[in-house]
């Protein structure tokens, strides 16, 4: 048996402070095109994909932040990419910066959605694991204030039926927890999409700039192979503003092999057939949960937020 999925992972190169909406989402529109000339049934754009990573820098007028944020999706800059979707017949997966009104309250969000080869939004994720710090930090070479500029998700983590399979979607810093590829899993997931901006320089940590490619492909087949999933995890990549963000978009096999990588720090597509069937060799064998998993054994996960020694 086979379900075959082509997938591209559309990786783009730095985005400038003063690139417009507009401009980003023509590059988007030629990675779209060139996806589809590629055969692909679902393109996959990064993290926060239509502005700079704003995050990097302290803003005290809340009116600087919420410039960074869409108020509605698709809005008159982004609806060209679900036209052109729609005319492909092709389904992408796309973060953005999300501010909403709800029950009389503004909140921000850092979401990503998955919209179907029709232009319709399947679903929406809202990323749970923020990093980062909430108060400006000076000594810092730049900021990474996603803490502060956005609320923790409130719509748990998903999946969905689409494009023949189950998928589930992230956002970077997710990739580095376990506990996400975990409960997607158990929702049947078969492929994740995520988007990530990852700086190299890590100002707590700066002994570990030289691990930041191995650290991401890391964490990210390991959660490919323990879960039996497909992984596409696409980098906005490159020198921007002043700070180099990873590169390395890669799309990973369910036994933690990668199968197709960027070479460059610019905007570039790679693709793979992806044959969900090939979950089952991960999941109906030695990462059979149903058969195998000690649950009565895990409860500390989900009840106990930090270590307690003995
Ligand atoms: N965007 C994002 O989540 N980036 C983080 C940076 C490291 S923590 C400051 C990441 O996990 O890649």
């Amino acid at each position: 048996m086979s379900r075959m999925l082509t997938v591209g992972a559309a990786q783009l190169g730095p985005i400038s402070r003063e690139e417009t909406r507009g401009e980003v989402v023509q590059r988007l529109l030629s990675l779209m095109r060139k996806a589809k000339a590629r055969g692909c049934d679902l393109v996959v754009f990064p993290e926060l994909a239509l502005t700079t990573f704003f995050p990097r820098w302290y803003m005290q007028d809340q009116a600087d932040v919420d410039a960074y944020f869409e108020t509605e999706m698709p809005g008159p800059e982004t609806q060209p990419l679900f036209d052109t979707a729609r005319e492909l017949g092709i389904g992408f997966y796309l973060g953005y910066a999300e501010r909403v009104e709800q029950a009389g309250r503004v909140r921000h969000f850092n979401t990503a959605i998955l919209v179907d080869a029709g232009g319709g939004i399947v679903g929406k994720y809202r990323k749970i694991h923020l990093p980062g710090h909430s108060e400006n930090e000076p000594w810092r070479a730049f900021q990474h204030l996603e803490k502060r500029y956005f609320e923790p998700g409130d719509l748990g983590f998903g999946t969905w039926r689409a494009f023949g399979g189950v998928l589930g979607m992230a956002l970077c810093n997710d990739r580095r927890w376990p506990e996400t590829y975990r409960v997607l899993a158990l929702k049947g997931m078969e492929l994740m999409m995520l988007g990530y901006n990852t700086p190299i320089h890590y100002p707590p940590v700066p002994e570990h700039d030289h691990l930041q490619g191995f650290h991401n492909h890391l964490c990210m087949q390991a959660g490919a192979y323990q879960n039996g999933t497909w992984v596409v995890a696409v980098a906005k990549a490159g020198r921007e503003e002043g700070c180099e963000l990873l590169g390395q978009s890669c799309i990973i096999a369910p036994t933690g092999e990668i199968v197709a990588m960027s070479s460059t720090l610019d905007d570039e597509l790679i693709v793979a057939d992806c044959d969900l069937d090939r979950t089952r060799e991960i999941k109906e064998n030695i990462f059979n949960f149903a058969l195998h998993r000690q649950p009565q054994e895990y409860r500390l996960i989900a009840e106990r937020k930090g270590t307690v020694a003995p």
